[in-house]
């Protein structure tokens, strides 16, 4: 390609560049970005970094001895093929696969963010593929909000609405006198959306607030989860005990006579039964005190506050992504029900302000353009978070919100745009179930731990490398995404891939309809276009779309007040709860019988926390937070400069307080050892008084960097080598990934060099016999 400038959409933001037809040369924010981040920069540096996949390549063992499960994978070499002789194995593999066990024996759940763009979204391409072959088991549910998915059905009729009808900023800033914010209102967070933003705009939005009045208190174990601009006061819990935080709230109302009845009475059912809960078990601010070290005169003030004026609770969706993790979400709901403001504007209960750029924010008033999935005939699933499970356990029963269901018996992993040794917990444990299905497929760009884990690895081109469009959904501004340089290497598409394997299995024609990438973009848009019938004025036709770069799309009207049909009359419209109310006590979550997810929320002791001699949290007396970070999007462009330059010789950084490690002799940027009874991991230390005492934050996103002697350990800084792999609870099966408890010490050792900093060991093929080199020679590349 030739040099060029262009304007280009990520999750976190838009840039404009310049290239020389191989590189991007300039990286500039986009020019309409109020809050612009340092993101944007990783994109460029890690385009050519030797961790780039360049060519197709299958692990030696899976090539000399077939399809079988393979105790080595993730510890052998790879060996180079062409093109056209990997894709001929892999095609073969998967009519073996399809026509000895159909798709049942096929995982394409292959959960994960992929990248910005509409056509070329990496799981779209998959699951239609997947879908022209007999179809796959899927995923249901996130590791953003799983237990909120399954939960807030039950509680207020739905999930989808409290998003996408979340309380506007605009209304928050006119009404709301208070937010309470649990988890905070991240900065580092919103600078996201899934599927891109263009402007980001947190910060004015929590300006405009406080200059309107709204006072914030961030209810956080870290102070900057919330940015300077809200002014907030800092409330700041053990983790993992707002639910106890909360009870003692609601005990506060109720004995202070502070409960709005008129309203639970009418809108809700099951509180009696909750509110004598509260005092039959004195959850008094003073019994909260001793589980969340929050003064119980503080928490008393809090619920006077709350009660004083209009209130918004919202519930970061970090509080949900931990053991027991529906509850504080429940209690937020019945907070906000008790206080009477459910269905006001500006008052009531919201989830993940600041999670993402989205919450509040309007999105486009029409849906966007997106690639026909086709149909799956396979109706097996798991929720998402069960992976390890269910390759350890073919056949092994499990429930999943009032469901029995059973682990299908899976031969063959295919994963398109997700990072699992990013995203799960116990990695070590993910490791051992990785080495039980016969045939591992990945499709990356890059050699992350999951490809190392992969039988065989295709790589695949970025986004900057191919023409498509994208949009996210916190401003409705659709950009064309020329490709900006030529591929690297020989990386294809997913689309090209699929499309090659497509004519080798026969489904060519159902899979492409006869187009090309170019020819696709063009159809989804006119066929889009089209389809919006007469909200379509001011929408260009494609090719004009394309040469302008951009499109403003109509955003929805300003948001409704959530509940506020329900509010006005509950019984013309009901919500889709069994009772047609807001259930804080549920029948049918009672009816189930989990000890870990009782009818109404409650305190629900978790071994982290638990007290006594032989339990994790005496042994490991350091809360570890394993949030999301701030330098990148989950485990993406980690090799990227930016993410780069926040590591400290090459680890990932470990937020402690100064007391903390005065008291164990460390300090600001020693390496440590941070390790527990499930695995350990080097880090490097940077004192933080932003930090609870008693609590350390150690992001995810660190390339699993396992020790080839023990997988328990990575040497680079990924905190999930320490969490269990326990769901939320048996009920919404979710993740549970945000916390453990761990111990620090000085390393002391000689730092081990990483090795996901290069690409694996490659063996080659040593051509006449057509055997493959023995591995003992094979050479570590390193270009
Ligand atoms: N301990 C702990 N664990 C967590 C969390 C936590 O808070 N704590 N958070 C969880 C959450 S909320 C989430 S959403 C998950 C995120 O988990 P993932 O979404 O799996 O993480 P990513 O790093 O975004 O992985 C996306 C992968 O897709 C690749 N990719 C990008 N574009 C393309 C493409 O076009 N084609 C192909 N084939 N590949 C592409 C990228 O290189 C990257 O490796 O992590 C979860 N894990
Ligand atoms: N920069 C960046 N932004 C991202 C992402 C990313 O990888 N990088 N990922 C995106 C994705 S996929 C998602 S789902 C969202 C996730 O959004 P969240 O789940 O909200 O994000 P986290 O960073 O995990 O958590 C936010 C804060 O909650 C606090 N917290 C954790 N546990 C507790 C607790 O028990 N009690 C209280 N009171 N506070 C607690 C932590 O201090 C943490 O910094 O973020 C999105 N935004
Ligand atoms: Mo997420």
């Amino acid at each position: 390609m030739s040099r060029t400038r262009g304007t280009h959409l990520t999750h976190w933001g838009a840039f404009h560049a310049e290239t020389d037809g191989v590189r991007l040369t300039s990286v500039t924010p986009y020019v309409d970005d109020p809050e612009p981040n340092e993101l944007i920069h990783n994109v460029a540096s890690a385009q050519h970094h030797p961790t780039r996949i360049d060519r197709p390549y299958v692990r030696l063992g899976w090539l000399r001895r077939g399809p079988g499960s393979a105790p080595r994978r993730g510890a052998e070499p790879f060996v180079p093929l062409d093109w056209d002789r990997v894709l001929d194995l892999l095609a073969a593999e998967l009519r073996r696969v399809y026509d000895h066990h159909g798709g049942q024996a096929v995982f394409g759940g292959s959960y994960g963010w992929a990248s910005a763009g509409r056509f070329h979204h990496a799981l779209g391409q998959l699951h239609r593929f997947l879908n022209c072959l007999g179809g796959y088991v899927r995923s249901v549910g996130t590791y953003s909000y799983g237990a909120s998915e399954v939960l807030l059905p039950h509680v207020v009729g739905g999930f989808d609405e409290v998003l996408s009808n979340a309380t506007s900023w605009d209304s928050i800033a006119t009404h709301t006198d208070l937010v309470v914010a649990f988890g905070g209102i991240s900065a580092k967070n919103a600078m996201m959306s899934s599927g891109g933003v263009a402007r980001h705009q947190l910060r004015s939005r929590l300006a405009q607030a406080r200059a309107r009045g709204t006072r914030f208190v961030s209810i956080s174990p870290i102070r900057d989860d919330t940015p300077d601009e809200a002014n907030a006061e800092w409330i700041a819990p053990r983790p993992g005990t707002d639910t106890a935080l909360m009870l003692a709230v609601a005990h506060v109302l109720i004995s202070e006579n502070l409960v709005d009845h008129g309203f639970v009475e009418r809108y809700c059912t099951g509180y009696p039964e909750f509110a004598a809960d509260v005092l039959a078990k004195g959850r008094t601010p003073e019994w909260a005190e001793r589980i969340t070290e929050v003064p119980a005169h503080r928490i008393r003030v809090l619920a006077r506050q709350m009660a004083t004026g209009r209130t918004l609770i919202t519930v970061s969706w970090s509080l949900q992504r931990a053991r027991h993790g529906e509850q504080p979400l429940w209690l937020a709901v019945v907070l906000a029900a008790m206080l009477g403001q459910i269905g006001l504007p500006g008052g009531g209960f919201g989830h993940g302000y600041g999670s993402t750029a989205y919450p509040g924010e309007r999105s486009a008033a029409v849906h966007l353009p997106s690639l026909p999935q086709g149909r799956n005939p396979i109706s097996t699933f798991i929720p998402v978070a069960r992976i390890a499970d269910m390759l350890l356990n073919p056949g092994g029963e499990y429930e999943f919100n009032g469901e029995r269901l059973s682990y299908p018996d899976i031969r063959l992993v295919y994963w398109c745009g997700g990072n699992p040794f990013h995203h799960h917990q116990d990695l070590a444990r993910l490791r051992r179930a990785f080495t039980r299905p016969e045939t591992i497929v990945v499709h990356e760009p890059f050699w992350t731990s999951t490809a190392r884990h992969a039988d065989i690895v295709l790589p695949t081109t970025m986004t900057i490398e191919r023409d498509d469009f994208g949009m996210g959904n916190a401003d409705p501004l659709l950009l064309a995404m020329p490709a900006l340089t030529a591929p690297v290497g020989l990386s294809r598409n997913d689309y090209t891939i699929f499309s090659q394997l497509a004519d080798r299995l026969g489904v060519h024609t159902a899979f492409t309809e006869g187009r090309d990438a170019m020819e696709w973009l063009t159809h989804l848009y006119e066929e889009w276009r089209d389809g919006l019938g007469g909200d379509n004025s001011g929408i260009p036709r494609f090719a004009e779309f394309w040469s302008a770069g951009a499109v403003a799309l109509p955003p929805k009207p300003p948001h409704r007040v959530l509940f506020d049909a329900f509010r006005a009359d509950p019984e013309q419209n009901p919500l889709r709860t069994p009772s047609g109310r807001i259930e804080i006590h549920s029948a049918t979550i009672a009816s189930f019988g989990y000890e870990d997810c009782p009818g109404h929320p409650d305190w629900l002791e978790t071994a982290e926390l638990q007290a006594g001699e032989s339990s994790r949290a005496e042994r490991y007396p350091l809360h570890l937070l394993a949030n999301q970070p701030k330098s990148r999007l989950h485990s993406q462009f980690d090799v990227g400069d930016h993410s780069r330059s926040t590591k400290i010789r090459d680890r990932e950084p470990l937020r402690m307080h100064p007391a903390d490690a005065a008291r164990r002799g460390l300090a600001e940027g020693d390496i440590v050892r941070v390790f527990n009874d499930i695995g350990s991991c080097l880090a490097a230390v940077r004192l933080s008084e932003l930090v609870r005492p008693a609590v350390v934050q150690l992001s995810t996103g660190a390339w699993y960097d396992p020790d080839p002697a023990d997988p328990r350990l990575c040497r680079h800084g990924n905190p999930n080598v320490l969490i269990a792999d326990l769901p939320t609870s048996t009920l919404s099966q979710a993740c549970s990934g945000g916390h453990t408890k761990v111990e620090v010490e000085r390393f002391t050792g000689p730092l081990p060099e990483l090795t996901v900093l290069a690409p694996p060991p490659i063996a080659l093929l040593d051509k006449p016999s057509g055997k493959a080199a023995d591995p003992v020679n094979s050479r570590h590349r390193t270009d």
